[in-house]
């Protein structure tokens, strides 16, 4: 295990949200961004994560000067709060442009679009102070296998990339990749995916990811094993710790609310690969359940971060020497034992 060093802890305005889903409207009333600010630091947390338009409103009908004007004065609000800026992340699939995908939409005006918004948010990042634009590519797959060729998106994808680290030589790029919802099937839908893809842009060094435990989960992966494949490359900029119930819609549900034990694992991954010595944070991507009452607003990140807080611990207590005998022994059916009884707080 790598040296011990402390967590940072991030979430997003959208996480403290209303409860709306395909079938009915919102149960709660919108908050605003200075409340979500405030409980942000009540909770202990050190930094907020942002879509462009959570940065700027109605970015859309703004001008460049205008833009940079209303991050500058969200950069001091911050700063007076001593929170900081993740990520910022050009929110491509509102918009009627994106409709059809953003970089990989058939009509060039839309792939006009979307570049020039994230150049944009690539200045939001510049002025917020952080240098990771993370790209959830909501909208960059297929309903109708015919309607596109991957291999073209692929090249697209590229050159919208190639535009973004042209803008700014500093920038990085997360690529946050998603199997499937909204669309059929992505074009980049998991961490190989995303890390192959990197290797065909101007500067491979400064394009990684950003894993999302729902979407590896999805994906019919391991989060666990996201987190190592991404960090033997050097590459997790970021994370959206989660949990998901099996292949379903994309649920948000607290860190280790489904399964402890792939939570745990992942944990176990954060450490052995020392996430967060290079200044990375833990964010929470989760969303409260649409039945959770106002007064029960925050718990489910208060309850996520609990959560790996006590995972942390139990990573530290593992007895890995054990574990190292019983995996020379090949007796695996003992140490997934081990596991069990370590996490139900049983003493051996
Ligand atoms: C979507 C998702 C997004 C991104 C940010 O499933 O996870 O919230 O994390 O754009
Ligand atoms: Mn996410």
């Amino acid at each position: 295990m790598s040296k011990r060093h402390t967590y940072r802890f991030c979430f997003g305005p959208w996480n403290i949200s209303e409860g709306q889903d395909p079938y009915g409207p919102t149960v709660r009333p919108p908050a605003s961004f200075d409340w979500k600010l405030a409980q942000l630091k009540k909770l202990g947390f050190d930094a907020m994560m942002f879509h462009d338009d959570d940065a700027v409103p109605d970015i859309d009908s703004k001008s460049e000067p205008q833009i940079r004007k209303e991050a500058k004065e969200l950069r001091k609000q911050l700063d007076g709060e001593g929170i900081a800026a993740e990520m910022v992340a050009p929110r491509l699939w509102f918009a009627p442009e994106t409709v059809d995908g953003a970089y990989t939409s058939n009509e060039r005006k839309c792939r006009q679009y979307a570049i020039e918004r994230s150049l944009r948010s690539i200045d939001i990042a510049n002025i917020l102070g952080t240098d990771v634009l993370v790209l959830w590519l909501a909208r960059e797959g297929t309903y109708i296998r015919e309607s596109k060729s991957a291999r073209r998106s692929v090249e697209l994808l590229v050159e919208a990339f190639d535009k973004m680290l042209g803008h700014d030589r500093r920038i990085r790029l997360a690529i946050e990749p998603k199997p499937n919802e909204p669309m059929d099937h992505a074009y980049l839908p998991t961490i190989g995916h995303a890390l192959a893809v990197a290797q065909l842009t101007r500067d491979p060094k400064r394009v990684g990811c950003l894993i999302e435990s729902a979407h590896a989960i999805l994906a019919g992966l391991d989060p666990a094993d996201e987190i190592d494949f991404a960090m033997a490359f050097g590459k997790l900029w970021s994370l959206h710790l989660n949990d998901q119930n099996g292949l379903k819609f994309d649920q948000d549900k607290p860190f280790g609310s489904s399964n402890l034990r792939v939570a745990f694992n992942q944990v176990r991954a954060l450490e052995r690969n020392g996430y967060g010595k290079n200044g990375e944070y833990i964010c929470f991507d989760v969303h409260p359940f649409r039945t959770t009452k106002v007064e029960h607003w925050l718990k489910h990140l208060d309850n996520s971060r609990r959560t790996f807080l006590g995972l942390v611990e139990k990573v530290r207590s593992f007895d890995e020497k054990k574990a190292q005998q019983l995996i020379a022994d090949r007796n695996y059916q003992d140490l997934d034992q081990m596991v069990i009884e370590h996490l139900l707080g049983n003493r051996s």
